[in-house]
């Protein structure tokens, strides 16, 4: 029995030929993006050896210190689309505004894309899992004309796509629109992203909870209410849900797609907001955990459908099993 290798074009282009009236626009943006990421791959893979650790001394907006590696993945992602032929324009978590390309080719594109380049960069020093995190969105300012922050600032009811690349023990690329989600592992050997995780779905159930329990001296009664439940033992495991937490959204994410479970970085009493931000990390993961068959809320309201108001807004947000998230949030109708 042949096991053919379906590369990321091969699936991308099959989807689209199941739409008459798709022009294969949305494919080429995502085989540019697996192309930056291919790039990445390659340094986050011997960033021990090259002089490439180290704070590259400059802060983002965040206020952050910039590891080279970001900034390094930041460039890679620009440099590649802004000779993509589809996209007008990006905005990108390490860096303060939109960037709208103005050759003639990208003035006409229909596509605008946002990214986190670098996800989890605090665990580059100590070779845990990060992540690139990408969304896809049709521009909604006129063809022809240099792309405006209305194109940035839609909510993630509007994504066409959206998707991450999970630099781990394996190099994964998992992207989602309307038809569902697809995870697809790097071969190194002939440099594809190859078809591994097809159709991915999200358990209605898990056991296991994501959340930085060092904010437990910050965190609202309800949060705390829903941390004791976790901890309480419960009739199928007969023992309490496990804890488990990388630090890298991708990564805790990633796994949260695959064995079930929830991942909160609720509000607190400092950050009234929670730290996570809505249009680099929020709405891309909701957009790919929803199309999985999960849930994703920010205690309040769906991800997806929080109007952006500014560039690097962030939310509060429990996402994963569509059971567990409803019991968090269920702690938080008790309250209010
Ligand atoms: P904390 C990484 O810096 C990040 O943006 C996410 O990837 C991750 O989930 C979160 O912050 C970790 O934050 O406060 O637990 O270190």
């Amino acid at each position: 029995m042949t096991n053919k290798l379906v590369t990321l074009d091969d699936f991308t282009i099959n989807q689209t030929r199941q739409f008459p009236k798709a022009t294969g626009q949305l494919s080429s943006i995502l085989r540019d993006i697996s192309l930056a990421c291919k790039i990445i791959n390659k340094q986050v893979n011997k960033a021990g050896l090259v002089d490439i650790i180290g704070q590259f001394g400059a802060t983002n907006i965040q206020g952050e210190e910039q590891m080279k590696l970001d900034v390094y993945a930041d460039e890679a992602l620009i440099n590649v689309l802004k000779r993509s032929e589809h996209c007008a324009g990006i905005a990108s978590e390490e860096n303060d505004d939109f960037v709208a390309f103005e050759d003639e080719f990208s003035v006409n594109s229909k596509y605008v894309v946002l990214f986190d380049p670098l996800d989890g960069s605090s665990n580059i020093d100590v070779n845990a899992p990060i992540g690139t995190i990408f969304s896809i969105y049709k521009r909604v300012s006129e063809l022809g004309q240099p792309v405006t922050a209305d194109d940035f600032l839609q909510d993630g009811t509007k994504l066409m796509a959206a998707g991450y690349v999970i630099y781990g023990s394996s190099t994964m690329l998992v992207y989602a629109t309307r038809l569902g989600v697809n995870g697809f592992t790097l071969e190194p050997s002939i440099g594809e992203f190859c078809l591994s995780h097809p159709d991915m779905q999200m358990k209605e159930d898990g056991n296991i909870y994501s959340l930085n329990q060092g904010n437990t001296i910050k965190f609202e009664e309800a949060t705390c209410q829903f941390l004791q439940y976790c901890m309480e033992e419960h009739k199928e495991e007969k023992r309490p849900y496990s804890h488990r937490y990388i630090g890298s959204m991708v990564a805790d994410l990633h796994r949260t797609l695959i064995k079930g479970g929830i991942f909160l970085y609720p509000a607190d009493k400092k950050n009234k907001s929670g730290k996570l931000r809505l249009q680099y990390e929020c709405n891309p993961m909701s957009f790919i955990v929803e199309a999985a068959g999960g849930m994703s809320s920010t205690g309040t309201q769906r991800v997806l459908e929080v109007q952006p108001i500014e560039l690097h807004q962030r939310v509060p947000i429990y996402i994963g099993s569509k059971n567990m998230v409803k019991k968090a949030i269920s702690f938080i109708e008790e309250q209010a």
